[in-house]
């Protein structure tokens, strides 16, 4: 049972101790509900709300051209230099605004060319736009009697995308992260391998699915959330270039089988999160369509190689698969988040997901109410965003983007080559290149170039040794910036 409340010890404030202090009054300001003082209820969104907005987004780019890498401050003294404390009374305008713009100039940098550290990174216009734009419209995603338009613009971007996955009659949800699709696509395969389990629940008759040991660790929440348990979810090994070993899936399934357990799914990653690799997905679709499994491809970093002619063999076999999750704003440079699962069959998401709610789904073709399909009931706008941005940039667009970041990483990858300084881990093989400094610890060097305030690039661990992982997301990374990337690390070596 949760604790009551009243039994909860008190939390104290973060900022307690804030440089700014406590709320200050208004003083000599505007009146009620103008820009001196606190509203007494609600406050306009106005041409002056619009106009104060976009002075600081100005400031903030020219903060980011001056200062690519933000200072980097223990929790406790970032804490101290912002006023982060909540009070009795509100503030004026102009003070929240102040602080709006202080808050701003202390968050880590994730647009500029100095930023190595994650599997996204960098602003496109179109879509950046659109997710103000949408903010603005303040539209929940559940029917059609309040999306109007958005309700399509979903339906339409869920049909191109299944169509690029291959999937000629699919359809699909955006959720609101890779790990809840991923969540997702584990409902849909246990509710079809035990039909009746979501009225009755588990009948604890083991279940077990299969992943590379490179996979995302959402996996690990799915299984031990679905009631499939943790260690029901098979680390199958990977080969030297982080791609999972299809006869050692083989395997496993058959010793499943033969100690009485009931394999149901295989999860393919196509692009994993460290090597940034490709399973693959045409041997597993082929081993799950021998075994009767559920075949999911975790493409939420590598779905977006789909868009390009060059890259998509990669991904060959992904139109056997039965669902597929996609991650728009890793590579595609739409702002977070928008992660769209999608599904080879028609009618799955509502069967696993439909719940009767009179109050909501009411009188609209239920085609668009898209709560019906879905984990959530009120859910944000993530389809704008991805459906402008595809508008602006098209197939072609996009092929010339994911292209660009591979030919990125070989040109990083080239650097290390050729420089006795470092060692590659692994071949490359999407936008992930994982080396070593050779004689010093990766921690302490990435820890280095973010003190320093030289670049942001993030370690990981592949086969027992701790290595940087440089990440390419931002097509206006350019060579010249690479370059100094490393000469940053050598300098520090
Ligand atoms: N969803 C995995 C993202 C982690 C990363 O950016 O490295």
């Amino acid at each position: 049972m949760p604790q009551r409340c009243e039994q909860m010890p008190a939390v104290p404030p973060i900022a307690a101790t804030g440089r700014t202090g406590a709320p200050r009054p208004a003083a000599g300001l505007a009146g009620a509900g103008g820009a001196g003082e606190a509203p007494r209820a609600g406050e306009a969104f106005t041409n002056e709300t619009l106009a104060r907005m976009s002075d600081l987004a100005r400031k903030f780019l020219g903060i980011e051209r001056r200062e690519q890498v933000a200072p980097h401050l223990a929790p406790e003294d970032l804490a101290a230099s912002l006023d982060l404390s909540l009070g009795e009374q509100g503030l004026p305008l102009d003070r929240v605004f102040a602080l709006l713009g202080e808050v701003m100039a202390a968050t880590p940098r994730t647009c500029t060319p100095a930023f190595f550290n994650q599997l996204y990174a960098g602003r496109d216009a179109v879509p950046t736009a659109a997710e103000m734009l949408t903010a603005l419209m303040n539209t929940s995603m559940y029917t059609y009697r309040v999306a109007g338009p958005h309700a399509l613009i979903e339906h339409e971007l869920m049909r191109h995308m299944a169509t690029k996955v291959g999937y000629a009659e699919g359809e699909g949800i955006i959720c609101p992260g890779g790990s809840i699709a991923n969540l997702c696509a584990m409902i849909i395969a246990r509710n079809e391998a035990r039909p009746g389990i979501q009225d009755e629940g588990h009948d604890g008759r083991p279940m077990v699915a299969y992943a590379s040991e490179e996979a995302h660790y959402s996996l690990n929440k799915a299984a031990a959330m679905t009631g499939i348990g943790r260690r029901n979810l098979r680390a199958i090994p990977a080969d030297a270039r982080g791609r999972m070993v299809p006869d050692a899936l083989r395997s496993a399934i058959a010793a499943d089988r033969e100690r009485g357990a009931e394999p149901f799914m295989i999860i393919a990653m196509a692009g994993t999160t460290v090597l940034g690799a490709f399973d693959p997905i045409d041997d597993l679709a082929s081993i799950a369509e021998e075994s009767g499994l559920w075949l999911h491809v975790d493409g939420a970093l590598g779905g977006s190689f789909l868009v390009s002619e060059r890259l998509q063999p990669l991904l060959r076999g992904s139109d056997r698969s039965n669902s597929f999750n996609w991650n728009p704003h890793k590579l595609m440079g739409v702002p977070l988040s928008c992660s769209p699962l999608l599904t080879r069959e028609q009618g799955l998401l509502k069967k696993h997901f439909k719940e009767p709610a009179d109050y909501l789904f009411q009188s609209d073709p239920e085609k668009f109410d898209h709560g019906t399909m879905s984990i959530q009931c009120g859910r944000r706008n993530d389809a704008l965003k991805i459906w402008a941005a595809w508008k602006r940039h098209g197939d072609a667009g996009y092929a010339r983007r994911v292209e660009r970041l591979c030919d990125l990483v070989q040109y990083a990858a080239d650097r290390v080559r050729h420089d006795p300084t470092f060692v590659l881990t692994a071949e490359p093989e999407s936008v992930c290149l994982c080396f070593e400094v050779i004689g010093r610890q990766s921690e302490e060097i990435c820890e280095r170039l973010l003190l320093e305030q030289r670049a942001m690039v993030g370690h990981a661990v592949v086969r027992g040794r701790k290595v940087i992982r440089l990440a390419c997301a931002n097509p206006e990374v350019t060579e010249a910036d690479v370059d100094r990337f490393f000469d940053h690390i050598r300098a520090i070596a």
